[in-house]
């Protein structure tokens, strides 16, 4: 039978639209020593909820999801509808996927048994980040640790599975529900970023190979800490007014970070007199943004060691974060510690 050659049309007529999140997960599974699909299908599963939950999101003002839920989660923080609404569709969808035998989650006491005896891997949560940013229309954020289960699989769930330390994750990322969504994540081969395309439902490479600028003129703290905080801190932050650093503070960590991740920047939550371990949690936001910013360039500490290198007592356990460029990180460090 006669054949021809496929020749690719170079022509305006079907612009190149770009390439799939689905297309590039295959693309590097090479990359991954796992590499049997399992964590590229994790990875769609949180592609898919984070569709429904930015879906969600924007529609929020015309549909019943804005508010409080009425329920307190495990930190004594009042829950947010939508807290709940993403919380289910992360779960469902990670549940659904069948690679994962136990999430952790911000929105949950315990650790969750997905009941999966195949599961090899376990994921930490954060469904919605930002909270008191939800019902003002200002960018909210998820975010995402992936890490292999230690014991068997079809074994009992035990603490080793859950409490590992963040320079264990296979995986991290977060999404941000901002002008657009965004879902940046690494598997520990640099960091890259892809747009969400509504009207075609598929996230498309945006930001390959993402850099963190080792220096930046940007600092985030909630200034109305700094009667609380240790006065090195006060003397960094001085010192940064001083080089004619400015101050930008969303109070969302996904897009506060996100930011300084393009521009260059420090994000501080240091312990505070009235929370001597800070406010950001270890296992759901602090881990998967360091894991992020040192595969970016940049550093992640709590002031003393590596965020990475901090070995979890507790699921919901705090620590204080300073996470950014790294010569920021590195001169935060200096002055707290002398
Ligand atoms: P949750 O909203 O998921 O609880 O996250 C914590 C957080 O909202 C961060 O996103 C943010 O950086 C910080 O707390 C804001 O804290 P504060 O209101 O004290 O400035």
């Amino acid at each position: 039978m006669k054949t021809q050659p496929y020749k690719q049309d170079t022509g305006n007529l079907a612009y190149k639209v770009g390439v799939t999140l689905d297309r590039f997960i295959k693309s590097k599974q090479a990359d991954f020593p796992f590499a049997t699909g399992e964590l590229s299908q994790i990875l769609r599963d949180i592609a898919l909820a984070s569709k429904i939950v930015s879906r969600e999101i924007s529609r929020a003002g015309l549909s019943d999801v804005t508010g409080a839920f009425g329920q307190t989660n495990v930190q004594g923080e009042e829950q947010q509808k939508l807290d709940v609404v993403a919380n289910v569709r992360f779960t469902r969808a990670l549940t659904k996927g069948g690679e994962v035998c136990a999430v952790v989650s911000e929105e949950e006491d315990l650790v969750i048994d997905l009941q999966n005896s195949k599961g090899k891997y376990v994921v930490a949560i954060d469904p919605l980040d930002g909270s008191s940013n939800i019902d003002v229309n200002v960018s909210i954020g998820t975010i995402f640790s992936i890490y292999r289960r230690k014991t068997a699989t079809g074994s009992p769930i035990k603490e080793e599975d859950v409490l590992q330390k963040g320079s264990e994750q296979v995986a991290a990322g977060y999404v941000l529900y901002g002008s657009s969504t965004m879902l940046v994540y690494s598997t520990g081969n640099g960091a890259n970023g892809f747009t969400y395309e509504r009207s075609l439902g598929e996230f498309f490479l945006s930001h390959p190979d993402l850099s963190m600028p080792e220096e930046g003129s940007i600092y985030t703290i909630n200034e109305g800490l700094t009667p609380h905080i240790n006065p090195n801190i006060l003397s960094y932050l001085e010192a940064c007014k001083r080089a004619g650093a400015s101050a930008r503070y969303i109070g969302s960590l996904v897009a506060d970070f996100h930011r300084n991740l393009l521009k260059g920047g420090i994000y501080l939550y240091p312990a505070t007199s009235q929370a001597p371990n800070g406010k950001i949690r270890l296992m759901y936001e602090a881990n998967a943004l360091a894991f992020i910013a040192e595969q970016v360039g940049g550093a992640a500490s709590d002031g003393r060691q590596r965020i990475l290198d901090i070995v979890p007592g507790s699921l919901h356990q705090r620590t204080p974060v300073y996470i950014g460029s790294k010569n920021m990180v590195k001169g935060l460090e200096k002055s707290l510690n002398g």
